[in-house]
């Protein structure tokens, strides 16, 4: 079937010829449908038996262009190749934590999969004030499990040059090497300020030298180190979350590289929502002490939890008979041991120079977070991405100077007082 881009008005029609879709809306006759995007590059539908609402799904569908620009900015729709697989991939190493894909197709560039829509995405949902105390045990469970086994601590040599090879992912990548990692460090016809930022503001990244050298640093860093297949978005607003379940959607940006940029991801997000705190739970009236407490602890429990499981991994598949030690080490399970500690001491410093790239891009770049962006006191919004401008600068320049994700929470909390201004 030749590509075509549908509209609220043909995505009924198109279902209605797909049986394993229709199975999940009661073969329905009539089909109620709801554009519900509100991310930067696709488009979305919720589509429900008119008749049945309990009974729907999500039709998810790449256009050839980047949504948050327009037109104007071609944009490979093909993409959806790379979540396809991508989604497969995870389905097959951490089920639980991926949505029930019912439906895709190439051709079209897209997927049909579970609408998980009672669960909420997670970034409205801590706009909100909502805490969710499961996330960051299930978040570091996908992580562990996804950057574990398709790495080469896992996969035999061949298999994962053929899964690097499969994953090559040049548009979205591109994206991400220009809107994370170039343009917000610069003055770019790209970049979008909140007029209360000062030059002073905006000098205080744009001409620092350390600051820029880091920062390229990380860029090189996600450009050539290959080490696992990364979700390659994972941000607040790429996870579905309930009290109990969490989903994370959205791998269009999934690619091989370096297994601190997905961690870093989503610790930057909660970060910025921590930031936000200082204005949202106050301006309602409530104490944000309690929430603010929590989300620090998130982040301590995502790194935390991620080091634990993927050590875990590691040692069970090195003591089971297809494991082997990378060599006879002199005192062997001490300095196994060892191995893992310096390797995940490595993986943090990644993670704290991709965290503060993540965290200065969405203040200074095109693309925002809700979290500050809507935040409408623009005094009050510049006041906060001062804090995490101030917090991104020095987790890059001095990323390999931090012996513990405590110290990060630290910073954190000496810049912005749990209980707020
Ligand atoms: C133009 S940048 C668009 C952004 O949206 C996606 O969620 C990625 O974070 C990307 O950088
Ligand atoms: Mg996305």
């Amino acid at each position: 079937m030749a590509y075509r881009q549908l509209t609220v008005g043909t995505v009924p029609d198109y279902l209605q010829g797909v049986p394993e879709v229709m199975e999940h809306l009661g073969g329905a006759s009539s089909l109620t449908v709801q554009e519900v995007g509100d991310g930067n590059l696709n488009f979305v539908y919720i589509v429900s038996n008119a008749e049945n609402p309990a009974q729907s799904v999500v039709l998810k569908q790449a256009v050839p262009f980047l949504r948050v620009v327009g037109e104007s900015w071609p944009l490979p729709k093909e993409r959806m190749r790379i979540e396809i697989k991508a989604l497969a991939k995870e389905t097959e190493l951490c089920p639980q934590h991926v949505p029930q894909v019912y439906h895709a197709s190439e051709e079209m560039c897209l997927v049909v999969m579970q609408n998980l829509a009672e669960h909420g995405v997670l970034r409205g949902r801590m706009i909100q004030g909502d805490v969710f105390p499961r996330l960051a045990d299930h978040v570091s469970t996908f992580l562990a499990q996804n950057l574990f086994h398709t790495s080469d601590l896992f996969l035999d040599h061949r298999t994962k040059k053929e899964q690097v090879a499969a994953f090559v992912n040049v548009d979205l990548c591109k994206i991400t090497e220009d809107f994370v990692f170039t343009n917000p460090y610069e003055q770019h016809e790209t970049n979008v300020y909140n007029p209360e930022l000062s030059d002073a503001d905006l000098a205080f990244v744009h001409e620092d030298r350390d600051l820029k050298i880091a920062v390229a640093e990380m860029k090189y860093a996600f450009m050539n180190n290959a080490q696992a297949l990364l979700h390659g978005d994972l941000h607040t607003g790429s996870i579905m979350a309930g009290a109990e379940e969490t989903y994370m959607i959205d791998p269009e940006f999934a690619f091989y590289g370096p297994m601190g940029f997905d961690v870093g991801a989503i610790i930057a997000n909660v970060l910025m929502s921590y930031f936000s705190h200082e204005f949202w739970l106050p301006q309602k009236g409530q104490d944000p002490t309690p929430v603010r407490t929590w989300h620090l602890q998130c982040v301590e429990e995502i790194w935390g939890g991620f080091a634990q499981k993927f050590d875990a991994l590691w040692k069970a598949h090195v003591e089971s008979q297809e494991g082997h030690l990378y060599w006879d080490y002199p005192q062997g399970e001490a300095h196994f041991q060892a191995q893992r500690e310096r390797f995940l001491h490595h993986v943090l410093v990644d993670t704290l120079g991709f965290a503060a790239c993540k965290m200065m891009r969405r203040i200074l770049g095109l693309a925002k977070v809700a979290d500050i962006a809507d935040i409408a006191d623009l005094k009050a919004r510049a006041e906060i991405e001062r804090k995490v401008l101030t917090l991104g600068k020095e987790l890059v320049v001095n990323r390999g100077r931090f012996e513990n994700i405590q110290e990060v929470t630290a910073m954190a909390r000496n810049l912005s007082p749990l209980e707020g201004r």
